[in-house]
């Protein structure tokens, strides 16, 4: 009777395990046979039934045969967990030999590429670059620079005033001011940055634009040191061959005063539309620092001397990369940027 309740149970636990396809089922299987209220804790509880010398064999058959399905779960459970992991790494799988998506890369704006190309120049000279605050007190933007108080360039038409004496600088030189007043000599430094001035925009002007400024003070600087020094960066930006001639020119901040042009570097000087038939482009200001500039910041002009210049960044980046229009260098089209 036993003996064939158990190959029942044996037949109907192997039957459920080879059709439970997943382990949710399996586990179920385990607790409707081997479970506390399972198949076999029933045979278990009818082995009281039996004579003491059949209990022994019974017994053992209802063990082994409890063994057996234990093992075929076991087995049943490794083959489905094999199946899950196997589909996972197939719906996983990576092709290394798919195209990439690609990025986009910024890409350097023209007056930095400039600015660049300026400051490697210098700083081979032994310059250091220098940057100072947009935001600044008149003394430093106008005083300091022996522009008088009632120079044109201070009026309200041409200068944002923030509040009281302080104001959007017009130039770098402040940056300049603020490091002679450190009283640290010899200087040679450039001082790059955002200046701002009250103009319409156009295809030559923006309320906001950039220039590096350039300072050099030591004992028996002349205006030769400045010519010299200026044709060798005029040189390193515009090629070799470049020529340069300056122009007596008037600022309150250095005596005597000049503007220097250089060859044009698409005719060499012959004339054509790139230099309206000039031969020559104007492309900074400069001069030896005035006594009275030196003197204000603290600096003695009986012995030290120093050359300066200004040099609008967005004239050099518009020359160079022959731009025709200073707002395409404001609107930052990534199909334009890309160009250069
Ligand atoms: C220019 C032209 C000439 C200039 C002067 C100074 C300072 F602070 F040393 F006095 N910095 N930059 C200067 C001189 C700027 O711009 C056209």
């Amino acid at each position: 009777m036993i003996k064939e309740r158990l190959e029942k149970i044996r037949q109907d636990a192997l039957k459920r395990i080879q059709g439970g396809e997943n382990l949710d089922k399996l586990n179920q299987v385990r607790i409707d046979f081997l479970g506390k209220k399972g198949e076999f804790s029933e045979v278990m509880k009818s082995l009281k039934e039996l004579s003491k010398e059949d209990r022994p064999t019974i017994g053992a058959m209802i063990n082994d045969t409890r063994k057996e399905i234990e093992a075929e779960l076991e087995r049943a459970r490794h083959k489905l967990e094999k199946a899950v992991r196997e589909q996972r790494l197939k719906s996983e799988t990576i092709d290394v030999t798919l195209p990439s998506k690609g990025f986009d890369l910024g890409h350097a704006h023209p007056n930095q590429i400039a600015l660049s190309e300026i400051a490697r120049i210098f700083i081979g000279m032994g310059y250091e670059v220098v940057e100072g605050p947009e935001v600044e007190r008149d003394y430093y933007n106008f005083e300091a620079l022996n522009i008088p108080a009632d120079h044109p360039a201070k009026d309200e038409q041409d200068t944002f005033y923030v509040e009281g004496d302080i104001l959007l600088r017009t130039q770098t030189s402040g940056t300049q001011i603020h490091e002679m007043e450190k009283g640290k000599l010899p200087i040679r430094m450039i001082s790059p940055g955002r200046v701002y001035r009250s103009d319409e925009v156009d295809a030559t002007h923006s309320p906001c634009f950039h220039q590096v400024e350039g300072l050099l003070i030591d004992k028996d600087v002349s205006f030769s040191d400045l010519k010299g020094t200026l044709r060798e960066f005029a040189r390193g930006l515009f090629g070799e061959d470049t020529k340069v001639k300056f122009r007596p020119h008037h600022f309150p901040f250095t005596e005597p005063s000049a503007e220097m042009d250089v060859s044009c570097f698409k005719c060499g000087g012959k004339g054509c539309r790139f230099c309206k038939g000039e031969g020559w482009i104007e492309i900074l200001g400069c001069g030896m620092v005035h006594p009275h500039v030196l003197e204000m910041s603290g600096i003695d002009p009986k012995e030290y001397r120093g050359f300066a210049f200004g040099i609008g960044l967005e004239r050099i980046a518009l020359l160079k990369y022959e731009i025709d229009d200073m707002r395409l260098l404001y609107e930052n089209d990534i199909r334009f940027l890309r160009q250069f």
